[in-house]
């Protein structure tokens, strides 16, 4: 017989720090069972304290190496870091998420660094309901900062800003085409610009074009205007890294405006109306399908959407008014 898991038990473990804890935990949750409602109400009075960073940018930019280069820097500060990889690159389209597992390992040792990929995002490319789960469970591990990586910048639709405290914004040299179809979305993404690479050629012109796009941008009275930070965050010699501390230091400054303006209040509301909304639109789902089984109804729909008598959209209004709007 299976053994049945002792959640309460298994959330005391959570809280104390325990990994193994952590990690059936955060399976559970990912499987999205009826148990991950009980295992996030134990957790959840246990968040809401750690800062949270996330790291964007196209793939390859080098957000993972930063991350590293950034647990180093908090470690010797005596901060506990957990880290978030979500969507990392199929392994088969070129083993990047290989890549990650290898530079991140060299923490693997180290209790007060806690490192989870995760395969998963919405359906509409934001970051799904166990995404926002699984950083609640390793802040409740007692982790003070947490980095969240996720591809993307542009034209997609970056979540990581509503959760995120601070959210830096990788870019490399040559990415010129890039930054001018940015321009619009830039200061909405970034706190911190990130120019990683800048050891390779183009790294000034690049810096320029960033410069001159955001003098144009700070006009519009912004109060935080992103500073723009080079890096070299791999190199042969480690006198050869560059820019590490000043990006911290500038992390540290944000930090401070965010407390300073009380726009933090802000983040942290949009955070729980992010997953409030994830959470209701799963749950109502489900209370809909279950309403229905067994009466029939939902084959009835499903056929007469396809015999073309109704669409799906007159279906879903027609279930929500008999359904769900209150009588007077
Ligand atoms: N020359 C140079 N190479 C770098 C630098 N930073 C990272 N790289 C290299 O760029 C490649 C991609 O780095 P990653 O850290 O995996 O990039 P990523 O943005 O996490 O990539 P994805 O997770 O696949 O989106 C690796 O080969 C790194 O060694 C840098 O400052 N200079
Ligand atoms: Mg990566």
């Amino acid at each position: 017989m299976k053994k049945s898991i002792d959640i309460d038990d298994m959330v005391q473990r959570l809280l104390a720090g325990d990994r193994r804890a952590a990690a059936r935990l955060i399976t559970l949750v990912e499987d999205g069972m009826e148990k991950s409602h009980e295992v996030m109400k134990r957790v959840y009075p246990h968040t809401g304290q750690a800062m949270i960073l996330g790291i964007t940018g196209s793939g390859g930019v080098g957000k993972s190496t930063l991350t590293d280069q950034l647990i180093h820097k908090l470690r010797k500060q005596g901060k506990t870091v957990g880290v978030v990889v979500v969507d990392p690159s199929s392994p088969f389209s070129g083993g990047a998420f290989l890549g990650d597992r290898i530079r991140l390992q060299s923490h693997s040792q180290d209790d007060g660094v806690y490192v989870r990929s995760m395969a998963s995002r919405g359906y509409l490319g934001g970051l799904s309901r166990s995404t926002y789960d699984v950083i609640r469970i390793i802040e409740a591990m007692g982790m003070e900062v947490i980095i969240v990586e996720t591809l993307g910048a542009g034209q997609d639709e970056v979540d990581v800003i509503h959760i995120a405290h601070t959210c830096l914004l990788v870019l490399t040299p040559g990415m010129g085409d890039d930054i001018q179809a940015m321009k619009a979305g830039i200061m909405e993404i970034a706190d911190i610009i990130v120019l990683n690479k800048a050891d390779l050629q183009g790294a000034n012109t690049s810096l320029r074009h960033l410069q001159s796009t955001l003098s144009v941008a700070s006009l519009k009275g912004k109060e935080w205007i992103p500073p723009i930070i080079q890096t070299v965050s791999v190199a042969s010699k480690a006198e050869n890294i560059q820019g590490i501390d000043e990006l911290t230091a500038a992390i540290a400054r944000h930090h401070e405006y965010l407390q300073k303006t009380k726009v933090i209040d802000q983040i942290k509301f949009e955070r729980v109306e992010q997953e409030l909304g994830l959470i209701f639109k799963d749950e109502l789902q489900k209370l809909i399908f279950k309403g229905l089984k067994g009466t029939g109804k939902k084959k009835k729909y499903i056929n007469s959407i396809i015999e073309a008598r109704a669409d799906p959209y007159s279906v879903v209004e027609e279930v929500l008014n008999t359904y769900l709007v209150p009588r007077q």
